[in-house]
């Protein structure tokens, strides 16, 4: 055997490998592939799970209870860690792999890097058919894994051991680019995986991928500068790409320099603090009435690293002036060309950076500063007013929750939430200090992603306080890692609210004309509709079970307490609180596009329909750049 190679089996030879990738941008140096979470069964413990125990030196492992949540923790990670590094979750073949989908889901529509590692059939189908392997009667290479294909930024099957080598490469470009990274997912048969190979030992070399920022092009950028010039009422958008790029030093330049208001989506949040001057907070179905009356009003809509959802664009009916026009800042040729935007294809910073400059002088006029600065402060009081408590002894609201934790939290904490009525809730109100506080996976909106996405962040950031705010629904629907955070000793925080059902669903439910039929957690009445009595189940309980520490409280007072204790507790604690349902959220400012039935017999319905067809009849298409 030549001295320039290793005699490893391929699990081991990836694990090796994975173990010598960097990230580096701005001259800061990470891990590309901190860590790997694992659930072992008989189509990885004897490959990859060897191959871990062996480095178990240099590759730092972690154990899930659910390989989505285990997908949902690397995806808190790479967000907390600005996409700079990520971590590998591997899986046993058949239900271990397909229950990767829904977090890869998540994490490519959220532009977030995980490395997936699911097992995979024999490739050489010695043994066909395996334990779970599905047999398709016409196509013999399929496997259950083909369905990561539609959700993975690169997908490859890794047949023989040295096709790894091209593979494994590919794999981290993918990771590691910004404009193309998302779930990555290498399958590994299991005979590969506990076979050995010769491998050059290069192939082991530390190796750097570096994180461009590109720069804009000298063309687009004039045009920008033109189009941002001879605006009258220019506002931005600031999407997830600010926060990806750790751009929002230089967004905050721009809007000192420029006057030019920033309304944020859901991922984008937190770009500026609540408090600066130029803030006007969410934009969208779940916006500040500040931000959608100036989209209906603007005549250059600057998208900054947003993918442009319904949520943003209230389903394409929020941006109403004339002659609107859009320029989009992106590091994605894809999201930039939206709306038929001009486009600025560059990393977001250096393109805010170079657009900053290139308008030296210029300002918004002074009487549309003065109209958002007056919209921002009643703002304001819209969260004084949802906030506000009267009465200390009385069940709060969810929007109190909400006040009661803004008072607790420092500038530090994070903030996790994905699905239910929070997170419009969260994207109205919350008034975001750091950059990195406001953490809501709306891309995918999964239910489940925040206490196994608090354990990613929490390893992301030990030391910070790091909050899951999760519904009831959302709770029942992956519970489990808490177990992890448990048997990690992370003193990850969780909110966890009870109303009995889908509050959220619920209100859409009544308001599409579904009657809020199936969204209330009750017991089967007489006439055989969940109409009974709420359940008798105790979720506090329930989490006190799985290792919590559990604070109840039923009283605006005793949250307060349990807050305070849970901010400083040093193991994972439970806020559990039952919420009035009667609270009332500030109203949506723009409509959301959900069809509703176009013939019914009943009256919810058709009333449904006619305010329907009166919203679609609002809506734009952009065509003109
Ligand atoms: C995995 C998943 N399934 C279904 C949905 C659709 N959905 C969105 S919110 C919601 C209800 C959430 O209930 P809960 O967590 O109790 O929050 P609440 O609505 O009561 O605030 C459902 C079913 C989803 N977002 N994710
Ligand atoms: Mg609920």
């Amino acid at each position: 055997m030549s001295a320039a190679t290793r005699r490893l089996t391929t699990a081991q030879a990836l694990v090796r490998f994975l173990a010598a990738q960097y990230t580096e941008r701005d001259g800061a140096r990470r891990r590309l592939i901190a860590g790997t979470w694992g659930i072992f069964g008989h189509g990885n413990v004897a490959g990859l799970g060897q191959a871990l125990v062996e480095y178990a030196d240099v590759m730092p492992y972690h154990q899930g209870r659910n390989e989505q949540a285990m997908v949902h923790a690397a995806v808190g990670h790479a967000r907390q860690l600005n996409r700079l590094s990520a971590q590998a979750v591997t899986t046993s073949i058949g239900p271990g792999a397909t229950n990767l989908v829904t977090g890869a889901a998540l994490a490519t529509i959220n532009r977030l890097p995980v490395l997936l590692l699911p097992g995979d059939y024999f490739a050489s189908h010695a043994a066909d058919p395996l334990l779970q392997q599905l047999e398709h009667p016409v196509e013999a290479d399929v496997s259950v894994n083909d369905t990561l294909r539609p959700v993975s930024r690169y997908f490859d099957r890794i047949t023989r051991p040295e096709a790894l080598i091209p593979s494994a490469l590919q794999a981290m470009r993918v990771l590691a680019d910004p404009a193309e990274t998302g779930a990555v997912t290498l399958a590994l048969p299991q005979d590969v995986q506990a076979e050995a190979y010769d491998w050059p030992e290069e192939f082991f070399a530390e190796r750097v991928w570096y994180v461009r920022r590109p720069a804009p092009d000298p063309v687009e950028l004039d045009a920008a500068v033109a189009a941002v010039r001879s605006a009258r009422r220019p506002l931005i958008i600031a999407g997830g790409g600010v926060h990806h790029s750790e751009a929002e030093g230089a967004l905050r330049a721009l809007a000192d320099a420029t006057g030019i208001p920033v309304a944020s989506t859901q991922a984008g949040k937190g770009s500026l603090r609540h408090d600066h001057p130029a803030d006007l907070g969410g934009i969208g179905h779940t916006g500040t009435a500040v931000s959608d009356d100036l989209a209906r009003t603007a005549d250059l809509v600057i998208g900054v690293g947003t993918r442009y959802t319904d949520f943003t664009t209230a389903s394409g009916t929020l941006f109403q002036h004339p002659d609107v026009r859009f320029l989009n800042l992106n590091i994605t040729g894809f999201d930039a060309h939206k709306l038929a935007a001009r486009t600025l294809v560059c990393d977001a910073r250096t393109g805010l950076e170079q657009l900053t400059e290139a308008l030296a002088g210029h300002r918004v006029d002074a009487a549309y500063e003065a109209e958002y600065r007056a919209g921002k402060e009643r703002r304001e009081r819209v969260v004084e007013d949802a906030y506000r408590a009267d009465d200390e002894h009385a069940v709060p609201t969810q929007t109190q929750v909400l006040g009661v934790l803004d008072a607790i939290v420092g500038d530090e904490d994070v903030v996790i939430n994905a699905a239910g009525s929070l997170p419009g809730d969260l994207h109205k109100l919350w008034r975001a200090r750091g950059p990195r506080q406001y953490h809501l996976e709306y891309g995918y909106s999964c239910m489940g992603y925040e206490i196994p996405a608090a354990i990613g962040v929490q390893q992301a950031a030990p030391g910070t306080p790091v909050w899951a705010l999760v519904g009831d629904g959302t709770y029942l629907m992956m519970p489990t890692e808490i177990v992890t955070a448990v048997q990690e000793r992370l003193p990850v925080k969780m909110v966890l609210i009870q109303n009995h059902g889908y509050a959220s669903i619920g209100g859409l439910s009544e308001s599409v004309g579904g009657e809020r039929f199936g969204t209330a957690y009750r017991h089967r009445a007489a006439d055989g509709t969940f109409t009974g009595a709420p359940l008798p189940v105790d979720l506090a309980a329930n989490a006190a079970s799985l290792g919590m520490d559990v604070l109840r409280a039923k009283t605006v007072r005793e949250l307060r307490h349990a807050l305070a204790e849970a901010r400083t507790a040093d193991r994972p604690t439970c806020v559990y609180v039952e919420t009035d349902p009667a609270g009332t959220a500030p109203p949506a400012e723009a409509w959301w596009d959900v069809p509703v039935a176009e013939v019914a017999s009943r009256a919810s319905a058709v009333t449904a329909r006619e305010r329907y067809e009166a919203q679609v009849a609002g809506r734009r298409r952009h065509l003109s750049s």
